[in-house]
């Protein structure tokens, strides 16, 4: 296996809307700079946006007067039921409107209301798009500002300064192709690495396996490699679970919001706000929010599951009624999520005549939807107050360390264009970072390198090892698959860190558990086997999701509430506590000794 050792300025980790903004931003500062991208698959159709979309679901329209950054710090603030990094917020409102121009500027098809002159609206912060192409014309933008793109290379590590621990120095990896090991010096990295699937278990398993709404490719990377770098990380616990068409995980956003659809229980009641009294009494006024929060949607949905009331359906039939309507419905999942209309065809079900079935999807972490897991990261300076500004915009508590997009938490509803545009933020940044750093070069030493070179490649040793002692089938004494291990974690995580599986419910007493059963599962890590390249990455994509999993337990058991009912339920804790919880939670690994820290952070209000 060949060694490659690559210098640059600033590395962008991962192309997907978040690092394609990196890219873009971080050239038209740093004209001179050496800006490499590395990518573990192709980011002409890597990441989240893979498949494409039907909508930008973050859009204010400003140069219509339609919305302003305020109006969507307080609709953020209100979905995430009173918790978001205000700054964080109104610097992506107030930037993401240029981002769209450039999106369109640069070939993406948007579909204008032919009254009004302006975009179609899909709701008040969506816009519809033709967008099944919408990465490859995003990425090719991006392509085109950096020095070089490595693609098929999985970043496994973080490097830290030999002097400093607390500075980044790069990072390291492997070609998923050919197998080369990749040591990245850069003066600064920017981690775009996308959300966790596959933490819990999906509710497609068996025949459907591998299906979830989140790109199954999302595996954590961003948490995983943070954390094990030492960064801050923030409301790890803040779970998604998404309301989705059952089985194929459409999503609902067009239905609901463009095409009106109305959804109810089995025997024909919408029973969106049956349950707001009682909700309140649990929960307090969050419940007057407009529109009405996104989990306590959910949890409506939940309590009439529990009543047996299921299933709840979504009335296509009712208002498929032009041909317009029609086209946009389609549209809608063959941009975005074709699995639906494969179920559409595989079911016998027309939407124009029959109902579908909405069901709540397992919970994902992420940074960018009705959520805001991630790493705790400095604001900008002439918007964020001292306890959330350190110098650098994006910059995580690592020196030099930057995010953007799912990586970052603390700023819910950035979507596609938000992520993008917090790429950008997080470029811009890096530049003066590095600039205002020109003097100083972090140092890997040589002998890192190859223990790390060896840890990297391990599992494949393994393998060769102990394919030996097996006589028959894939079980085997000595190692385990990556593929075994993530079912593992799924199952430890649905059944004691609150799944679908358990109702989203969990207790002290069973996180405890959980902990217990995780422990272990982290030291049979070091028994992966890798048969090849491709298994090789299953298992660092298991690592990373593992240490996400830890986090997430970690966060969940810190917080004594139920801050998110219908995302999870401290069943010992029912109650949403604003007197004691109106605060961010916030943790560190300490990767010396193997022990997390959690402790709380003020959330500050900025806008009225
Ligand atoms: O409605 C490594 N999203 C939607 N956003 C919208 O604006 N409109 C919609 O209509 C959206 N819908 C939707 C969405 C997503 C999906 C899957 C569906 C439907 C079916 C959300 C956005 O897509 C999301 O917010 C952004 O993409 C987030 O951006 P970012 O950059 O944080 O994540 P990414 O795009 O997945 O990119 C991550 C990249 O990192 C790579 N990577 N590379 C090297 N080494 C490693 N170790 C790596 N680990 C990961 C990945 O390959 C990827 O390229 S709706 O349903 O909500
Ligand atoms: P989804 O398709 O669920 O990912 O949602 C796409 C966008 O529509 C996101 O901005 C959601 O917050 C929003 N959305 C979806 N359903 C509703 C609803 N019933 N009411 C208000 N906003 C919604």
């Amino acid at each position: 296996m060949k060694t490659k050792t690559i210098e640059c300025d600033i590395l962008i980790v991962g192309g997907g809307m978040a690092g394609c903004g990196a890219a873009y931003e971080a050239r038209y500062w740093g004209r001179n700079l050496n800006i490499v991208l590395v990518e573990k698959a192709q980011i002409e159709r890597s990441g989240a946006v893979a498949m494409g979309l039907s909508a930008i679901n973050c859009y204010m329209g400003m140069r219509w007067n339609e919305n302003t950054p305020e109006d969507f710090v307080r609709y953020t603030r209100n979905d995430l039921m009173g918790l978001v990094r205000e700054d964080l917020e109104f610097d992506i409102a107030r930037h993401v409107d240029s981002t769209v121009h450039l999106f369109e500027e640069w070939g993406l098809p948007i579909i204008y209301d032919q009254q009004t002159g302006h975009y179609k609206r899909e709701g008040r912060w969506q816009i519809l798009i033709h967008g099944e192409s919408y990465k490859p014309i995003v990425a090719e933008a991006a392509a085109k500002a950096v020095t070089k793109v490595y693609n098929r290379i999985m970043i496994t590590h973080l490097l830290t300064d030999t002097s400093n621990p607390n500075r980044i120095a790069g990072a390291s990896g492997f070609g998923v192709r050919d197998g080369t090991f990749y040591l990245f010096r850069a003066k600064a990295v920017i981690v775009a690495a996308g959300g966790a699937t596959h933490i819990f278990r999906p509710r497609s398993v068996g025949e459907g396996a591998g299906r979830t709404w989140y790109a199954p490719w999302s595996t954590g990377s961003a948490y995983g490699l943070l954390i094990g770098a030492g960064a801050e990380m923030t409301q790890m616990e803040n779970k998604l679970v998404v309301t989705r068409f059952k089985d194929g995980y459409g999503p609902v956003g067009a239905w609901f919001l463009a095409l009106k659809a109305v959804a109810t229980n089995a025997y024909g009641e919408d029973y969106e706000l049956k349950y707001k009294e009682d909700q309140r009494a649990l929960y307090g006024n969050y419940v007057d929010a407009k529109p009405f929060p996104t989990c306590l949607r959910n949890d409506a949905m939940y309590r009439e599951i529990k009543a047996g009331r299921y299933p709840i359906y979504l009335h296509t039939e009712r208002v498929l009624d032009t041909r317009e309507k029609e086209e946009l419905g389609h549209e809608d999942f063959l941009d975005m999520t074709m699995s639906q209309t494969i179920v559409w065809a595989s079911q016998n079900i027309d939407p124009k005549t029959t109902p579908s079935e909405l069901l709540m999807s397992e919970p994902y972490i992420m940074g960018s939807h009705a959520t805001c897991s991630g790493a705790w990261a400095s604001g900008p300076e002439d918007v964020s107050p001292k306890e959330y500004f350190w110098g650098y915009n994006r910059m995580t508590t690592v020196e030099g360390l930057f995010g953007a997009g799912d990586t970052i938490g603390g700023s819910a509803h950035k979507f596609s264009s938000g992520s993008f545009t917090e790429g950008r933020l997080a470029g811009k940044a890096a530049v003066s970072y590095v600039m205002d750093h020109s003097d100083s070069k972090p140092e890997v030493s040589d002998r890192k390198g190859e223990e790390l070179r060896k840890e990297i490649f391990q599992p494949m040793e393994n393998f060769k090892l102990g394919r030996n002692l097996i006589t028959k089938g894939t079980v085997s004494p000595s190692y385990l698959y990556a593929d075994q291990a993530v079912v593992r974690l799924e199952k430890i995580m649905d059944e004691y860190v609150g799944g679908w599986g358990s109702m989203y419910t969990t207790n002290e007493i069973l996180l405890n558990r959980g902990w217990e059963l995780l422990t272990m599962l982290r030291e049979d890590l070091a028994h992966i086997a890798a048969e090849n390249l491709h298994q090789l990455q299953r298992a660092w994509e298991l690592h990373h999701r593992v240490v996400t999993a830890e986090a997430v337990l970690r966060h969940t058991l810190f917080r004594k509430e139920t801050r998110w009912p219908g995302y999870c339920y401290r069943a010992d804790f029912p109650k949403l506590d604003d007197d004691n919880w109106h605060v961010f939670v916030n943790s560190k690994y300490d990767r010396s000794t193997g022990n997390w820290k959690l402790f709380k952070r003020p959330c500050i209000r900025l806008v009225s």
